[in-house]
């Protein structure tokens, strides 16, 4: 079993598609065991993704993830790491697989929808980033 950690990001939140995107995981078997919404302030946001802080487009990103509540959420199941990104599906939406997550519901690079974690050792930093032991059930 594994952990991972998913935001729905402020413009899914805004337009209002937690649900449908919660959903999209459930059906696949992956299980909810933490979720909360927050709002990021910017400085939290630039330390989440510090590894992008030489990107070109790490200011934006900072700005739209701290523009509006998120969703955060810890999925357990069978390969979660992998198969959460699957779902997904790559970064830019319209290069993404038809039936992904960010395919169907990105609007762009940067304003698509959904973040996992890439590797069970980033799941194990981005997890505590959000939550404490309480928060997360098994
Ligand atoms: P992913 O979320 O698919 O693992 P990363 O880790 O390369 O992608 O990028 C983190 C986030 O930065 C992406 N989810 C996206 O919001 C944003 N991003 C990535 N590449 C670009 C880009 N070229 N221009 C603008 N935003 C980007």
């Amino acid at each position: 079993m594994e952990r991972t950690l998913v935001i729905i990001k402020p413009d899914a939140v805004s337009r209002g598609q937690v649900g449908e995107v919660l959903q999209r995981f459930e059906k696949e078997g992956l299980k909810i065991r933490g979720l909360k919404m927050v709002i990021l302030e910017k400085g939290e946001a630039q330390r989440f993704y510090h590894v992008h802080r030489e990107r070109p487009f790490f200011e934006s990103l900072c700005e739209f993830m701290s523009s509006g509540p998120v969703v955060v959420v810890v999925l357990e199941g069978e390969r979660a790491v992998a198969r959460v990104r699957q779902l997904m599906g790559t970064t830019n939406p319209s290069e993404a697989e038809v039936g992904t997550i960010r395919r169907e519901l990105g609007s762009s690079i940067e304003r698509n929808v959904v973040h996992g974690s890439d590797s069970l050792e980033s799941a194990s930093e981005e997890i505590p980033f959000f939550f404490n032991q309480l928060e997360i059930l098994s």
